[in-house]
């Protein structure tokens, strides 16, 4: 049966090191899978969850947002992640007001993340009035009646923050954003914000809009599959099946990243037979690269296809496709020619034999697709590094034919669909027209706040109230002190929350929180059971039915508490029919049809058989919504990141065992950590050249010049006690499990033209840990 929670928290003094795996997946990842879902949710539950794991007629994985297969799906069409993700929301451990009783907020701030995740799920609302010591419980009408007040009390609407995780689905989405919108501010920041924004921002400027251009079905048909800044083994896994299928039509694969991910270099496909005994290697190549070293790396690439082109003109560059669809060449060659590569082999790390072959391997591919994820976005240069990515698959011609195109891998499963239903700060003035016709509003037309902005809000107390629709707010964000400080600034923070965490526990004068169904959960509304939708990284949209009963009766779909508060807020006068959309989902997907473009017939197409993709003009027709009308080749100066003396540059990372801020466990078992998270890999050889030996404890230091302010002495952040782990990574560089290093991320230290923070590139130094009690 289910175990209880543990009582413990994380020893980091139990933590151990072996060497790292080189094969993913394979029969462990089974036995672990089952092992932690029977755990949190014993032998019967178990199994009436994971067969409907992403099934047609069952329920999304509430995991990464790699799409479905289209044709026959298997038997266990889920990874070991997926099945972790899933045990943790469907667990059988409970969080209920007695648990709140027995443990003081100061308790609870003194646990870890983990800790407060593995305590289960919370069963009713709970609020914390000024001078509390502990939640208490406090009905669903007094909660709303609680926010609405608050909300009607603020001297302007933009006084108030809505946040959305991408976990929500899409009804969830285009409601929440109807509720801001129809109260009168734009302000919703979103997990995007500090995700796939960069991708966004590149991608609308380069082929008029931000999403993918490929489909699952292309990946057969690849000759080359570019794979950079991305660990698929652990955040995709299931991309590792389309890999495979890829390996067995002939592509070749390139993984470009500074550590060698294990699923990246091997992988047993524990769903065949063949892949129990023998596994493939996945990447062909690997490129070691430096961190931001891919801005260099994709120039250098656009001078050599140059320079092939040279060699035997009319073979390299796509002519057609060039002089037919895009802007912006000559300027591009021109710039690409002037590249040196001398600078390019300095800022990668690479050899001048690894950028010709990889050319040469660009060049003679007949469809090329290139994946990435926070590698490439989270970096001050992120937006321009993707626009030269793109610029690669525009020079072949590899953007809307079969087996080419761009493909940001999405992370959170809704966040690419939250987008499309409304959930950014600033929506174009089509989408808000559509909004207001259809239901009598007037949508605020000025800009609101994203997640950097909203904490510089909160911090100086232009925002008071915070609302986040799932997530968790306080640890996901950078620079933790200043973000909790700006939160506990706020006049109340509400979190509709699945399960507890630190956001819970950081919280403004007066805090709410209210438990949610999640995607596992029967959703019933006055008997009837609801579906809800969801969008993969794709542009697929399909539905998703939870069946689990709920852990407890009090809990209320994420829909259902916005159309409560918003007819609290707005009265039963208001033009948005409130009570219908919470009885009857199909409803909200009435008014999605005639609002968000390509949704016309939503509640027809999204029941087909593998629902329905969005229109996406590049890929269906070549077709590029840009100012120019055509893909636009984008001319960036060079940028790269040399390591200060005596310092490294640092990126933060997911461990095999977590979901961003949800620590499932303290096993990285690629990377061979374990027990632990406080680590920090890194060289060899620059352990001894910074005079300490491996397994000593460190602090981390992080130092940043603000350029408003280039003659100010350099800000300093601080980490304590990570042990020093040898790794295979280039001299220089460094990796730490996000979020215990989120403190040393400057809240303003953000990426050009995206306003994501940058989590992958830190100045550190390090120090030799001086408490060890602490
Ligand atoms: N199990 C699980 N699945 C998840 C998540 C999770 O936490 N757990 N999170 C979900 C979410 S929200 C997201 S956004 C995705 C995240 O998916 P990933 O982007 O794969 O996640 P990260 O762990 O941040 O890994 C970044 C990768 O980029 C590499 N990298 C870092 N800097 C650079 C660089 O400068 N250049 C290059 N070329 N590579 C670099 C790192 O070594 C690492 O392999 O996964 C989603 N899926
Ligand atoms: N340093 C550093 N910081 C990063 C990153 C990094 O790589 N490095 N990555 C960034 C990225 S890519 C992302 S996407 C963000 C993630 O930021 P968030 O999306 O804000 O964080 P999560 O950890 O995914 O949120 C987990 C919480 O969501 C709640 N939850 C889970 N399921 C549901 C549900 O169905 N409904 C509701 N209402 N709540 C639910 C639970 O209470 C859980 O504690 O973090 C970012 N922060
Ligand atoms: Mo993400």
């Amino acid at each position: 049966m289910h175990r209880a929670a543990p009582k413990q928290d994380i020893d980091e003094a139990e933590l151990t090191v072996s060497p790292p795996k080189t094969q993913a997946a394979g029969v462990r990842a089974v036995t672990v899978a089952l092992e932690r879902a029977v755990e949190e949710m014993g032998v019967v539950r178990t199994a009436r969850t994971l067969s409907r794991l992403n099934q047609r007629h069952g329920f999304d994985c509430p995991s990464c947002a790699w799409p479905d297969p289209t044709g026959t799906r298997r038997v266990a069409e889920f990874c070991e992640n997926g099945a972790k993700a899933v045990a943790e929301e469907a667990t059988l451990r409970t969080v209920t007001p007695e648990f709140f009783a027995e443990h003081s907020l100061r308790d609870l701030a003194e646990k870890s993340g983990y800790w407060l995740g593995q305590q289960g799920r919370i069963t009713e609302p709970m609020v914390l009035r000024p001078g509390d010591e502990h939640y208490s419980p406090i009905s669903w009408d007094d909660a709303y009646r609680l926010i609405a007040d608050t909300l009607r009390g603020l001297s302007t609407p933009d006084e108030a923050v809505f946040y959305t995780s991408g976990r929500t689905s899409n009804e969830t989405a285009f409601l929440y954003q109807l509720l801001a919108r129809s109260l009168g501010t734009n302000n919703l920041p979103d997990c995007s914000n500090m995700c796939h924004e960069s991708s966004g921002a590149a991608l609308t400027s380069s082929i008029g809009i931000g999403k993918g251009s490929v489909t699952i079905d292309d990946f057969a048909h690849a000759d080359l599959i570019l794979i950079a800044g991305q660990n698929p083994g652990t955040n995709h896994p299931r991309m590792l099946s389309s890999l495979a299928e890829a390996k067995a039509h002939g592509a070749r694969i390139i993984a470009v990243n500074p550590l060698p991910e294990t699923g990246l270099i091997g992988f047993r496909d524990p769903q065949t037979v063949k892949g129990f005994t023998t596994g493939v290697e996945i990447a062909d190549d690997f490129l070691q690269i430096r961190l931001g070293g891919d801005m260099a790396l994709f120039q250098g690439l656009g001078k050599l296809l140059f320079e092939a082109e040279d060699r035997a003109p009319g073979t390299v560059v796509d002519r057609t496709f060039v002089n037919a669809h895009t802007a912006g060449f000559a300027e591009y060659e021109k710039h690409m020619r002037a590249v040196d590569l001398g600078v390019v082999e300095q800022a990668t790390g690479l050899t001048r034999e690894q950028l010709e072959r990889t050319a040469r391997l660009l060049a003679e591919s007949k469809a090329t697709i290139v994946c990435w994820a926070m590698g490439l976005t989270q970096q001050v240069h992120g937006v321009a590094t993707i626009e030269e990515a793109t610029n690669l698959l525009l020079l072949r011609g590899m953007i809307g034919k079969p087996g080419a195109g761009v493909c940001p891998v999405r992370g959170h499963s809704n966040v690419q669909g939250d987008r499309t239903m409304g959930i950014w700060e600033q929506m174009p003035e089509t989408f808000l027209a559509a909004l207001d016709a259809e239901f009598g509003i007037t949508s605020p037309r000025r800009h609101g706040w994203d997640t950097v902005a909203a904490i510089r809000a909160m911090r100086d107390g232009r925002a008071k109230v915070f609302f986040g629709m799932g997530g968790n707010f306080a640890s996901a964000t950078p620079d933790t002190d200043v973000t909790e400080a700006a939160l506990r600034n706020c006049e109340l923070t509400v979190q509709v929350s699945t399960k507890l965490n630190r956001s819970h526990v950081v919280h403004g004068r007066t805090a709410l929180i209210l438990p949610t169904l999640g995607r596992t959960d029967d959703d019933l509304q006055d008997g009837k059971r609801q579906q809800v939708s969801v969008e993969d990284s794709m542009s697929m949209v399909h539905l998703s039915t939870g069946r689990l009963t709920p852990v407890s009766e009090h809990l209320r779909s994420e829909v259902a508490i916005v159309c409560e508060l918003a007819r609290e807020l707005f009265g039963p006068e208001h033009p948005v029919p409130w009570e219908q959309f919470r009885r009857d989902y199909d409803r909200i997907r009435d008014a999605i049809a005639r609002v968000v473009p390509g949704c016309a017939e939503y509640n027809r197409k999204v029941r087909g058989r593998n629902g329905f993709q969005l229109p996406h003009p590049p890929r269906d027709a070549r077709e590029f919504r840009t100012a120019t009308g055509k893909a636009n080749f984008a001319t960036n100066a060079l940028h790269w990141l040399p390591v200060p003396e005596g310092r490294l540059i640092l990126q933060t990372l997911r461990s095999h065992d977590q979901y961003n801020t949800t620590i499932y466990g303290l096993d990285d078992r690629y990377r061979g950590i374990h027990n632990g998270r406080k680590v920090v890999l890194l060289n060899a050889e620059d352990i001894a050249a910074l005079g300490f030996v491996e397994d000593e404890l460190v602090d981390l230091v992080s130092e940043w010049t603000n350029p408003a302010t280039p003659d100010a002495a350099p800000q300093e952040r601080r980490v304590s006690g990570f042990r020093l782990v040898a790794y295979s990574t280039p001299r220089g560089n460094a990796a730490a499990y996000y979020p215990e290093t989120n403190p040393l991320v400057p809240l303003d230290h953000v990426a050009r033209r995206s306003n994501t923070p940058v989590s992958k590139a830190i100045t550190i130094r390090l120090e030799r840990h001086r408490h060890p009690h602490e």
